[in-house]
C-alpha cells in the first residue's frame, strides 16, 4: 500500500480523518461555550506532551519547517510544525510587550533574541495519526524522478494503482457533507453536476493572504483527477473558475490578476479539486512538474474534447513512492 502523492500533500484513510475530525469538533463546542468544568476542555489539553520522537523526516530552516515521526499513545504519528509569518498588525504589541536579551553590538549593528508575548509566538502544528508507513514515506525528505505517462500508461500501470490503493478520501465526504470543517466553508454551490464547496486548505492558517490557500471540492464523486476531464466538465470548471474568482474577489479583495488557479497532476487524493493560492506565494506543488493552470486545462479541452484522456503526462515521484516503483517494473523509467 503506498500513497500516490508527491510531498507534503496527501491522503489520510478515513477512520484516521474522522478521528482527527470527531477531536476537532469536540474542540470548537468546547472553545465556543468555555466549558472549563470538569477539567480541561479537550482543546487545551495537550495531546502532544507525551510524543516520542523516533525520526526527523525533514526540515528547511529557509521555511521554518520541521516534520517529526514519532509515537502518541502508543500509535505511530507524523507532526508537521511551521513558524507562521509576523503579521503587521501585531508589530506594537510585539515592540512594546516583549523581552529583549541582547546578543551582541557592533557600531552601528546590534541583534538580539527577542521573546514575544506567548500568544504571538505560536507554531502552526499539524499532526497525522495514527500515520500510515505511506505518511511517513511522503514527509521522508529523498530524491524525485520525472515520469512519463502515455494515454496507455495510464490505463495500465496509474489507474489500477489507484484503484487497488482504494486512498482514502472521507475527509473530502465529510466536508461535501459538512461532517467536518463547515464552519470554515467559504462558498457553496449546491448543483450536483457543476457543484463544489470552496474552504481554506489545511496549509493555510488564514491569518494573513500572503500565504493564500483555498481548495474547490466537487461535488460531483467520480472524477478521480485530471485524466478524467473531458469537454462534457467544462461546465463544472467554468464555474469553478468564475465563481471561485468572484468569492475571493470579494471576500480577500483579490483579483483574479492576483491568482494562481490549477490542478495537480498527481494529485494527493483522487476527487477532483482545483487550488487556489496567491501569485506571490510560492505554494508547495505549484512548479510546472505538477501545476496545471485552471485556465490552460479549460482551453486544452475547448481544441480537443479528449485532450487529457489522450495526452502524455509529465509528473514528479519520489524515491519511495509506489507508483514510481510501478513504472519502473513496466521498463518505463
Ligand atoms: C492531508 C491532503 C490532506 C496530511 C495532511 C493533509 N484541507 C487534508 C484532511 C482535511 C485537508 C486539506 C493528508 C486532509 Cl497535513 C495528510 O489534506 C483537510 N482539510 N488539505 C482541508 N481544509
Amino acid at each position: 500500500m503506498s500513497d500516490v502523492a508527491a510531498n507534503r500533500e496527501g491522503d489520510t484513510p478515513e477512520n484516521e480523518e474522522s478521528q482527527l475530525n470527531a477531536k476537532r469538533a469536540k474542540c470548537d463546542v468546547t472553545d465556543g461555550q468555555g466549558d472549563h468544568g470538569e477539567g480541561e476542555p479537550a482543546c487545551k489539553r495537550n495531546i502532544l506532551s507525551g510524543f516520542v520522537t523516533s525520526q526527523i523526516l525533514n526540515d528547511s530552516a529557509r521555511e521554518k519547517k520541521i516534520f517529526v515521526h514519532g509515537k502518541l499513545d502508543n500509535q505511530e504519528a507524523v507532526v508537521i510544525m511551521e513558524k507562521t509569518p509576523i503579521r503587521e498588525e501585531n508589530l506594537a504589541e510585539i515592540f512594546s510587550g516583549s523581552r529583549l536579551e541582547l546578543d551582541m553590538r557592533n557600531d552601528i549593528y546590534s541583534t538580539y533574541r527577542l521573546q514575544a508575548p506567548a500568544h504571538l509566538s505560536e507554531i502552526k502544528t499539524t499532526v497525522v495519526c495514527p500515520a500510515t508507513e505511506n505518511h511517513v514515506k511522503k514527509y521522508r525528505r529523498q530524491e524525485t524522478f520525472l515520469v512519463e505517462e502515455r494515454e496507455d500508461d495510464y490505463g495500465s500501470i496509474t489507474l489500477p494503482y489507484v484503484e487497488k490503493l482504494c486512498l482514502g478520501v472521507q475527509w473530502v465526504y465529510n466536508i461535501l457533507e459538512k461532517k467536518a470543517e463547515s464552519e470554515r466553508v467559504v462558498y457553496e454551490d449546491q448543483d450536483p453536476e457543476v457543484g463544489f464547496i470552496l474552504l481554506p486548505d489545511f496549509k493555510w492558517d488564514q491569518k494573513q493572504t500572503d500565504d493564500l490557500y483555498l481548495i474547490a471540492i466537487v461535488n460531483k464523486r467520480n472524477i478521480k483527477s485530471l485524466r478524467d476531464l473531458t469537454s462534457e466538465h467544462l461546465p463544472l470548471l467554468q464555474n469553478i473558475f468564475q465563481k471561485g474568482q468572484e468569492v475571493i474577489l470579494e471576500r480577500y479583495k483579490l483579483p483574479a490578476s492576483k491568482l494562481r488557479v490549477y490542478l495537480h497532476y498527481q494529485p494527493s487524493y483522487y476527487h477532483l479539486h482545483v487550488h487556489f493560492t496567491r501569485l506571490s506565494y510560492d505554494a508547495p506543488g505549484c512548479g510546472v512538474e505538477r501545476a496545471h493552470l485552471l485556465a490552460d486545462v479549460i482551453q486544452n479541452l475547448q481544441f480537443k474534447c479528449d485532450y487529457y484522456r489522450s495526452a502524455t503526462l509529465y509528473f514528479p515521484l519520489s524515491a519511495e513512492h509506489g507508483l514510481l516503483n510501478k513504472f519502473k517494473e513496466a521498463g518505463r523509467l
